[in-house]
């Protein structure tokens, strides 16, 4: 038995809002497949987030089509499941289309029974849990998991509960798992829930690959008797999931080489790492004067390739002219980011250190506490935070499942301390902002009544 594992695909994702960047990602998405089918795999897992959006557009969705009719026509079939960023609340998701066409095998918890070619269902009192099937000669697979479930759900529902392998299966989810994540990026505090829904624990034994996605970066271990697997993006996630980063020591660019992308061919449940060709994200790190800076990075520059993402992270002790910096280097995209060295330390005139409420008007404090060390690439990044689905996916849901919840992130720089609020502190923030909210004027009021000057 041989197949492929794949996850984390974000077909439509137009990173740093380059529209040539989707079709980097379905490039990489064409590669893996068309690997496996070399390969001759006898099927596919999508371990989740084939799809940047849980609304894809017209043309995602002909890529996604195309790409997998590649093997389709060589009756090599795909279980897949949705992830956070892929599912949906409504009765049917974009992998239900597929499914109709063919393309796909979707398995998980659904409202009705599914029998086919290489699904069975089996009755719980959740739903109907259905199942991918594979045969081969006299052996059998079956393929267990469901869509990204929010922690809260699954503390409800123990994932121990839900399967119970049969024979040779696997278990496939779209979670992340604390020790796990733990274990790739350090050692995590409780307020940064986001990052994990699941402990190793909670995993069900007895299956003989665990074929995992959200977590970015291609990540391999055991658990019990079988193999656990995260195959990680199949593209460069940001600059914190880099090819090559360059760290500045104070004489000298020290070079440190980032993991590899791409996905698993598992045979006789061996998983064996195949790697892609993307493109390279270089992130450089410098803390100089401004002279030292521009004759380091000129030297630099002659080891970036041109088709590089780079990113330069300027620490200041004083700030200066960086746009001087990116001249420098010549690359398909080079992004800036400078921060101050030092922390702020400044005194009232008694000699106490300010809360920050002295410091900073409300609005200002705010914009702190959202954003944080966050990367704002754009503006509309922000109105999100303040306004939309950004602001809103961080207060408790009257629903259990947020439509939406922040990726996994590819690397431990990339781990934002979330702030330390308590739901109770959240609701309140949220009805405060809420009385913000200008209100518009109801049917059959005027516009004197709604700026307050009507009877
Ligand atoms: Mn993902």
């Amino acid at each position: 038995m041989k197949f492929a594992h794949i996850a984390d695909v974000h077909l439509g994702f137009e990173q740093y809002r380059l529209p040539y960047r989707a079709d980097e990602f379905a490039e990489a998405f064409r590669r893996a497949i068309e690997i496996a089918v070399e390969e001759k795999v006898d099927f596919i897992l999508i371990a989740g987030d084939l799809f940047h959006s849980s609304r894809p557009s017209p043309e995602t969705l002909k890529q996604a089509m195309e790409i997998l009719s590649l093997p389709k026509e060589r009756d090599i079939p795909v279980f897949g499941i949705e992830g956070n960023h892929d599912r949906t609340q409504r009765r049917v998701s974009a992998y239900h289309l597929l499914e109709k066409l063919g393309l796909l095998y979707l398995i998980g918890l659904r409202e009705e029974r599914v029998e086919s070619e290489h699904q069975t269902s089996e009755k719980t009192d959740r739903g109907w849990l259905v199942k991918g099937v594979f045969e081969k000669g006299n052996k059998s697979v079956e393929i267990h998991g469901m869509k990204y479930m929010s922690a809260a759900w699954l503390e409800k529902n123990p994932p121990k509960e839900i399967f119970r392998p049969e024979g040779d299966s696997i278990l496939m989810l779209h979670q992340g798992v604390r020790e796990l994540v733990e274990e790739m990026m350090g050692k995590l505090p409780e307020s940064q829930r986001d990052y994990y829904e699941l402990r190793l624990g909670d995993l069900p034994k007895g299956y003989l690959y665990y074929a995992l996605g959200h977590i970015h970066r291609a990540f391999l271990t055991s658990y019990d008797i079988g193999k656990l697997a995260y195959p990680g993006s199949l593209q460069r996630w940001d600059f914190g999931d880099y090819e090559l980063r360059y760290r500045w020591d104070g004489n000298a660019f020290k070079p440190t080489a980032g993991n590899p992308k791409g996905f698993y061919i598992v045979e006789d449940w061996e998983p064996r790492f195949v790697e892609l060709k993307v493109r390279p994200f270089i992130d450089i790190n410098i803390k100089a004067d401004e002279e030292t800076a521009k004759r380091e990075l000129k030297r630099l520059s002659t080891k970036i390739p041109e088709e590089a993402f780079v990113r330069l992270d300027v620490r200041w002790l004083r700030p200066y002219d960086v746009s001087k910096l990116t001249e420098l280097i010549k690359a398909r995209y080079v992004y800036v980011r400078t921060r101050f060295e030092r922390k702020l330390t400044g005194r009232t005139p008694s000699g106490e250190v300010p809360k920050p409420e002295e410091y900073f008007i409300p609005v200002e404090l705010k914009a702190i506490n959202l954003t944080g060390e966050r990367t704002i690439e754009s503006i509309d990044e922000v109105v999100e935070l303040f306004l939309g689905e950004g602001w809103d996916e961080k207060l408790p849901k009257k629903s259990e499942e947020p439509e939406r919840k922040e990726d996994a992130p590819a690397r431990k720089e990339e781990v934002r301390p979330e702030k330390e609020k308590t739901n109770k502190a959240q609701e309140k923030e949220h009805k405060d902002s809420e009385k913000k909210v200008v209100k518009k004027p109801s049917k059959g009021s005027n516009l004197l009544d709604w700026l307050g000057g009507g009877r």
